[in-house]
């Protein structure tokens, strides 16, 4: 017998009764109970405007005048379709996604680690959520459905969870956040190589076709965030989701923050990769880490030093 996959507990087959468990023995806040069961069942879970305004307004301030501080971000390099990261420039720019943006903004810290997610996060996770890796969207990215576990890769695969968090209110039409609703529950896709992570010789359209085929399969629901600023939404390991096909212009803003987390008793997986980015820069109850930057460094504003990918 192959050995179950080590899951959250809130991922096991057994997770409503865990719950039930938790709550008797004085383990899970009323407050969550709810939450927790709707996680449970559906792989995800919205708290309408849970973010304070004010929080936010800091936070995208913060992304607007990040080109005063050239080359301190990394960004994509959409506008000249280039795939690699580059550092950024000087100019306003209101195309492209920063990475980690929690190194160097504090706000982006205060949303990533709010209180309430990182008291949650620790809820599911039984210890202190690292948050590894985040992408600051300023316009949809025409993500591809997919699980996170193909392309956010943990030591245990499962031992993952994600926040998206508008920054604005979601025109549809501009590539809002869609997912099928319980596809969680989806036996775990495997990849050429025996493992859950999309490495060389995959094809990101076939992957996509083979979920969305597995999901109309299953007769999950389809679903889109049409989201309000503030909004926290959360996904568990395996949910299946991707931007919807955008129909508005390329440049139409979709100013979101996504976050992804892991417990402190893993480790991410790229921490085999860049030993010497497996710094943790301790917050509330939580911390944060990154591929990119070199951490800790006591709260000063400072370069990603990740040069291979870099242009
Ligand atoms: O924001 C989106 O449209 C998708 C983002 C996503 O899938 C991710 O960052 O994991
Ligand atoms: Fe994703």
């Amino acid at each position: 017998m192959t050995p179950s996959p080590v899951t959250l507990w809130n991922d096991a087959p057994d997770a409503a009764a865990s719950l039930r468990r938790r709550q008797a023995d004085g383990l899970v806040p009323a407050g969550a109970v709810a939450d927790l069961a709707h996680l449970i069942e559906h792989g995800w879970l919205l708290w309408p405007g849970a973010i304070e305004p004010a929080l936010i307004d800091r936070m995208v301030d913060g992304i607007r005048a990040h080109h005063r501080h050239p080359g301190m971000f990394l960004t994509t390099d959409h506008r000249r379709a280039r795939p690699e990261l580059k550092r950024s420039g000087a100019e306003p720019d209101a195309f492209e996604s920063l990475f980690d943006l929690y190194v160097n903004l504090p706000a982006a810290r205060e949303i990533a680690l709010h209180p309430r997610i990182a008291r949650f996060l620790a809820l599911i996770f039984e210890s202190r959520p690292i948050a590894f890796q985040q992408l600051l969207f300023q316009r949809s990215n025409g993500h591809l459905l997919h699980q996170d576990t193909a392309y956010v890769a943990v030591e245990e695969p499962m031992l993952l969870a994600a926040t998206w968090i508008a920054l604005q209110d979601v025109t549809e039409g501009s590539g809002e956040l869609a997912w099928y609703d319980r596809s969680h529950t989806l036996a775990p896709h495997r990849f050429k190589d025996g493992s859950r992570r999309f490495g060389a010789g995959e094809d990101s359209g076939t992957y996509a076709a083979s979920l969305e085929a597995a999901c109309r399969a299953r007769g999950f629901e389809y679903r889109r965030l049409l989201a309000k600023k503030g909004d926290v939404f959360f996904w568990t390991a395996d949910l299946v989701h991707r931007s919807h096909p955008r129909v508005l212009a390329a440049d139409t803003p979709r100013l979101s923050c996504v976050t992804h987390y892991c417990p402190a008793r893993t480790a991410p997986f790229w921490f085999r990769l860049l030993p010497e980015h497996r710094g943790l820069e301790p917050f509330g109850i939580g911390a944060f880490a990154s591929a990119y930057y070199r951490l800790p460094n006591a709260g000063r504003m400072i370069a990603p030093d990740r040069g291979f990918a870099v242009s």
